[in-house]
């Protein structure tokens, strides 16, 4: 996305109040402007657009001042990360030394006011681009439900790749920086979301799969969903947007805008107004026409019943600060999610409509993605995730019913070998023997570089899987600086689960590939290599996301 598009001309104007509020730390226009889109690129996600800190510190010019924290001392912990998490952003080469000392500059600065947006707003971005009426009335292809949607992150683009074939069907624009996919409830339609809150539908029924709907909803996002109850099959898609914090509700055909719902609230704790209060993971309910939706900063699950679209109900549950991700247990009941920052997994019983247990993680920063589910023969059904910021792997227990001793605990704990976290998806499939778990994000090369695997039955870790140095080669600059590829990331699993995917997270200045392993006898069997497979991560199945398989 386009900085100009994006800072509101309030923004602009505080320029000049900034730079005579605090004489040492100036910016022109155009250095404010750049440091604005690198901000939003790279650090928005974790410490939010206001800064008010989230999974990251809060970033306002008080609190770094509070900290003692100086140019030189802001320049270090962004060239070199932290082991909490945060990114070696100059050491990586993702920005360079002159940007890394912008950026120090910059967040000792106030942070501009980012721009509203209306329903008129969106509704001037809103394109049917194929209409129902002219779209395929039966699928043209047979593989389609074992379709994989790979987002091609930095390229803004998705690759439809069939899952038996392993032909790439189409590659489609999307949003900025793509974020997830999700399929409507009948597999059909592929949902697209991108951090620029540009939402996109994909007809996966044609021939050469299109966008066939798009809309600008909000100029930050990272959620998308769809309305998964047998009544409402294919009728909504929800978007959860950063910023402006709210829940925009979609037709989902034509992806014509709805309703709009603020989420700014207030802390569920300590009653804090909380402008910021970003939608994080969505998910929908089979049972239930309701979305369960992350309310990251004020802590709050809202259980949103779409069964009257404009007029929607909504319960307000109380669980924890910081929601991020999450997912079902094995039953589909009981919502299990991540309140990173405060190393809690938040248990929501979608039934009752209320908080199970707050339950602490026994590891730093739980990053589960969708997260695992294993009907384990000793401990029954239990759900399981990684951490960022450690090595430990838990499951928790999550059938009250039948295992009461083992509910909402952490019955097994294992550790990845080597030191430090750096995972940030750990995924399974009841055909498959083996989890797998990536480490993107470990600063050590090697760890960063291996899938883990833990064996279903024993859920211990069996193994690691090296990638041939051939695939990780690094992408070249046009000055001849070498950016590394950071390493295996995300998995997903095909539809009768004897496959399981993952893809290098290259840079865009170079293909990188997608490799597949047997999920048996863990051999690679299969590299999708092709130049237009730019920063693979998310890889999507239509059967496994239509059916909330992980
Ligand atoms: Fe994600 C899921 C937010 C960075 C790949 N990510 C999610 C969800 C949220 C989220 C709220 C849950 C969505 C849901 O289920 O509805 N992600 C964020 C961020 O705020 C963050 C930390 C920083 C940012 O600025 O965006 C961030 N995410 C990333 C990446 O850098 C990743 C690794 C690569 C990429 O393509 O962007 C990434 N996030 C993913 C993926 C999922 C996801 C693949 C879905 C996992 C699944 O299996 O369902």
């Amino acid at each position: 996305m386009k900085l100009s598009r994006f800072l509101s001309v309030a923004a602009i104007a505080c320029i000049g109040f900034v730079g005579t509020a605090q004489a040492e730390v100036k910016l022109s226009v155009a250095e404010m402007e750049h440091a604005t889109q690198i901000y939003f690129d790279r650090c928005a996600g974790c410490h939010g657009m206001l800064r008010k800190g989230a999974l990251g510190p809060a970033l306002t010019p008080e609190k770094l001042k509070e900290k003692g924290y100086d140019s030189a001392s802001l320049k270090h912990i962004i060239h070199e990360g932290t082991p909490g998490g945060m990114p070696e952003w100059g050491k990586s080469g993702e920005i360079t030394a002159a940007e890394t000392d912008l950026m120090a500059k910059y967040i000792q600065l106030p942070a501009p006011q980012p721009p509203e947006k209306s329903l008129k707003d969106m509704k001037d971005t809103h394109k049917v681009l194929i209409p129902v009426k002219d779209r395929p009335k039966a699928p043209e292809m047979k593989n389609w439900k074992d379709y994989f949607a790979v987002i091609l992150r930095d390229v803004g683009q998705i690759a439809i790749i069939d899952g038996v074939t392993k032909d790439i069907m189409s590659v489609v624009p999307s949003g900025y920086a793509t974020h997830i996919t999700r399929t409507g409830a009948s597999g059909r339609y592929m949902y697209v979301i991108g951090r620029d809150g540009k939402a996109s539908v994909i007809d996966l029924w044609m021939k050469e799969p299109k966008n066939v709907a798009e809309i600008r909803v909000c100029n930050d996002a990272r959620a998308i969903d769809t309305s998964k109850h047998k009544d409402f099959l294919d009728k909504y898609a929800v978007v959860g947007c950063y910023w402006p914090p709210s829940i925009v509700t979609l037709e989902a055909e034509t992806l014509e805008p709805l309703k709009i719902v603020s989420t700014a609230s207030y802390t569920w704790d300590t009653g804090e107004y909380t402008r910021e209060a970003r939608v994080a993971a969505i998910i929908a309910s089979h049972d239930k026409p309701e979305w369960v939706i992350n309310i990251k900063e004020t802590g709050q699950v809202w259980l949103y019943d779409y069964s009257n679209i404009m007029n929607p109900k909504i319960t307000m549950v109380n669980a924890e600060r910081f929601l991020h991700d999450g997912g079902w247990d094995l039953s589909k009941r009981y919502f299990m999610t991540a309140a990173n920052s405060r190393h809690i997994i938040s248990v929501i019983d979608t039934k009752e409509g209320k908080l199970v247990a707050n339950i602490p993680s026994q590891g730093n920063i739980p990053h589960p993605g969708r997260g695992v589910n294993v009907d384990h023969p000793k401990f029954g059904p239990v759900w399981g995730t990684g951490h960022i910021g450690s090595a430990d792997i838990v499951f928790i227990g999550t059938d009250p019913k039948n295992h009461p001793k083992n509910a909402w605990k952490v019955v097994k704990k294992i550790k990845l070998p080597g030191d430090g976290g750096g995972n940030l998806f750990i995924k399974g499939h009841p055909n498959s023997k083996y989890i797998f778990v990536d480490r993107p994000v470990n600063p050590d090369r090697e760890l960063q570089t291996q899938i883990y695997v833990i064996d279903r039955d024993t859920l211990e870790f069996v193994k690691t899987i090296k990638i041939d140095p051939k695939y990780l080669e690094p992408a070249k600059t046009a000055d001849g600086k070498e950016i590394q590829a950071r390493g295996p990331v995300h998995f997903e699993f095909n539809a009768d689960g004897s496959e399981v995917w993952t893809s290098i997270w290259g840079n865009k200045l170079k293909a990188s590939p997608i490799l597949i392993y047997d999920t048996k006898t863990l051999e690679l069997k299969k590299v999708i290599n092709d130049e237009r497979l730019k920063t693979p991560t998310g890889k999507f199945n239509v059967t496994n996301t239509m059916t909330d398989t992980y």
